[in-house]
């Protein structure tokens, strides 16, 4: 029998990295938007505790962090290879998957966008913006670097959910004026493909969201 799944997701948030591997799964699915946008509505705390999108719920199982929600749409759909198609891949995509989450997010974004997090005084939070944007831009130059040599895809030569990931945060760098397009031209040769594809267009199309925020 096939999944009953939702996904609680946030427009132009990281949701859309998972959101985007739903489409590329072909599974069938809903979305409820909780609006985390200026923070996660406490009502919803039940869904998640940690107060985050996105959720996925995959038959009443509740499943948060993108990392885990991509694993699981992945291994849903196995002959998609979301997550590349060997040992190898699948152990790269990963480590895309814990840096993208873990540094450029949970860090780097986070510093810049949520300064609360990393200190107490408010009197600071400027300089922690400013470090954030120096990290920040190191990541972006460490994709650039990785994204050498013509390549369209950070894992192998197909499209895999690390792709869709990539995306968000090119979006986020425009939005926060990094020149993403000027500064990082093999990043921007990634997205310029990854937009293009059906399950994306879509994907967009129904968050309501210009594609790269430019
Ligand atoms: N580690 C989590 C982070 C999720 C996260 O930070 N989500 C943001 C949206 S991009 C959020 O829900 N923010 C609401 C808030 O901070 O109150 C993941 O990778 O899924």
């Amino acid at each position: 029998m096939a999944p009953k799944i939702n996904l609680y997701m946030t427009p132009g948030s990281c949701s859309l990295a998972s959101h985007i591997a739903l489409h590329e799964s072909g599974l069938d699915f809903t979305i409820t938007d909780l609006k985390a946008k200026t923070g996660f509505p406490p009502e919803h705390l039940h869904l998640n505790p940690k107060g985050r999108v996105p959720i996925l719920d995959l038959d009443g199982e509740l499943i948060t962090e993108t990392h885990a929600i991509l694993t699981v749409i992945s291994a849903l759909v196995p002959s998609k290879n979301l997550l590349g198609s060997s040992a190898i891949e699948h152990a790269r995509a990963h480590e895309w998957l814990a840096w993208l989450s873990g540094t450029l997010h949970g860090n780097a974004f986070a510093c810049l966008f949520r300064p609360k997090r990393f200190i107490g005084d408010e009197k600071l939070y400027d300089a922690v913006r400013a470090r954030g944007r120096e990290w920040v831009k190191e990541c972006f130059e460490f994709i650039e670097g990785k994204l050498e040599g013509g390549r369209v895809h950070a894992v192998g030569e197909a499209f895999t959910v690390v792709d869709g990931f990539l995306l968000v945060f090119y979006r986020w760098g425009n939005r926060t004026q990094f020149g993403m397009r000027e500064n990082y031209p093999n990043y921007a040769r990634l997205v310029d493909g990854v937009i293009k594809r059906g399950a994306v267009m879509k994907t967009i199309e129904i968050e309501g969201i210009d594609a790269l925020n430019d």
